[in-house]
């Protein structure tokens, strides 16, 4: 009980580590403040019109550069709406929003990841989209920022999110500046990963994806609404299959007990 009660005093939505950070080409800005200037909630005195823009408030990754942010005392689990938010330095322009985007992914355990799908036409499902209001970032109805539900991507919880800046894969303004990732729905219980870690399929994939693992059995693919879309002998080599004639979104795959999950991507 006393344990419990320590956990929730020091639990708290905001993100609380950063295992890894890889920087692109026109990174710098930021980097004497990482990791603080990333955890912890966004930029008080951001607004629309003022966005965030002092080094002590927010990373700048570079073309393609990419950052984990980890959250130790809590977890981010999937209720009904929105679950996360990513805050970067937006600006309304008065004429438009000012933009520059990265992709989103979340894990479990860290080493295995799933990218929410995004439209290229209109942007959605990438971080960079929308301002930051200064208000309770917790409260995704005032907060701003670019939102995030779990049941997109079919994940109960998360510990881990990974943005990667979008480098030529978008047309936007230039760099992504992290300002925060923040919670809207968490957990204090810290969660074991159910994924065997020693299987793994590359996610997003578009025409074929590669399984790696040391054991055999039968790989069945389901697609989010149960309906088994394909199934291959696995032999216990590192293997490519041909996915074509998967659908498109989230899904399942099972090998044995290990329940796996990927995203193929619209061609
Ligand atoms: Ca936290
Ligand atoms: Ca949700
Ligand atoms: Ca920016
Ligand atoms: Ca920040």
């Amino acid at each position: 009980m006393i344990a419990f009660l320590i956990i929730c005093m020091i639990a708290d939505p905001w993100a609380d580590g950063s295992p890894a950070v890889e920087y692109g080409a026109g990174a710098g800005y930021g980097q004497a403040y990482y990791p603080e200037n990333i955890l912890g909630p966004p930029d008080p005195d951001a607004t629309p019109a003022a966005p965030s823009f002092g080094e002590n408030n927010l990373l700048t990754l570079g073309k393609d550069g990419s950052v984990v942010l980890e959250f130790i005392n809590n977890s981010i689990i999937n209720e009904p709406g929105v679950d996360f938010t990513v805050f970067e330095n937006v600006m309304d322009t008065g004429s438009g929003y000012f933009q520059e985007c990265a992709f989103v992914e979340v894990s479990q355990n860290g080493s295995y990841w799933i990218q929410f799908p995004w439209n290229p036409t209109t942007l959605q499902g990438l971080a960079g989209l929308m301002p930051t209001t200064g208000n309770d970032p917790t409260n995704p109805e005032i907060s701003g920022g670019d939102q995030f539900d779990l049941e997109d991507v079919g994940l109960e919880w998360v510990r881990f999110v990974r943005l990667t800046d979008c480098g030529d894969a978008v047309e936007d303004g230039g760099l992504f500046d992290l300002d925060a990732v923040v919670a809207v729905h968490w957990s204090t219980g810290i969660q074991e990963p159910p994924v065997d870690i020693n299987l793994s399929i590359t996610s997003p994939f578009t025409s074929s994806f590669t399984i790696r693992t040391e054991k055999t059995g039968k790989l069945s693919c389901y697609t989010i609404d149960g309906r088994l879309t394909g199934q291959w002998q696995i032999n216990g080599e590192p293997a490519t299959i041909n996915a074509s004639a998967l659908p498109s979104g989230v899904l399942f795959f099972t090998l044995n007990e290990s329940l796996l999950q990927a995203v193929k991507l619209v061609k």
